[in-house]
C-alpha cells in the first residue's frame, strides 16, 4: 500500500503538528508518546517515509535501533525503571494505528505485557 503522507508522524516530521521532541539526528526523530502507557513512554521514528519494518531501508532500520538504544539508556538513567519494553507493530492487524514506522520505548514497573 502507498505511504500516507497525511499520517500524524509525517505531519510531526514536517513540523505541522507539535510534539515534545527529545532527540533528532539526520535519520531519526524521538518524541514523547501522546498516550503514554507509563511515565517516560517515548517513540522513535525514521525520517524516511516507511509504513512498516518491511518498507524501511536497512540504513533506516539501523538508525532507528541505534536511536532506540540511546533513548532506552536515557530513560533508564532518568527514571530508573526496573524494565524497559521496546514494542513495534506492523499493520493494523498487528495493532499499528499510525502508518509510519515507530519503536515504542516504554518504562515498565511490572511484568504485564502491552495490549495493542
Ligand atoms: P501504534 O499502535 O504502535 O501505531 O502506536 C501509535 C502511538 O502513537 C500511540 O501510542 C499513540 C501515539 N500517537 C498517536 N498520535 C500521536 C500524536 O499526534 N503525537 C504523539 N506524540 N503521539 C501520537
Amino acid at each position: 500500500m502507498a505511504y500516507d503522507n497525511n499520517n500524524v508522524f509525517a505531519k510531526i516530521l514536517r513540523g505541522e503538528l507539535p510534539c515534545i521532541r527529545l532527540y533528532e539526528d539526520e535519520l531519526t526523530l524521538s518524541f514523547m508518546d501522546i498516550m503514554p502507557q507509563s511515565e517516560g513512554h517515548l517513540l522513535v521514528i525514521p525520517k524516511e517515509s516507511a509504513e512498516t519494518l518491511l518498507d524501511l531501508s536497512e540504513e533506516g532500520a539501523q538508525a532507528c535501533i541505534r536511536t532506540t538504544q540511546r533513548m532506552a539508556k536515557a530513560v533508564k538513567a532518568a527514571l530508573q525503571p526496573p524494565g524497559i519494553m521496546i514494542a513495534q507493530f506492523n499493520g493494523a492487524a498487528a495493532g499499528q494505528t499510525v502508518p509510519h514506522f515507530h519503536f515504542h520505548v516504554i518504562p515498565r514497573h511490572d511484568g504485564l505485557a502491552m495490549v495493542a
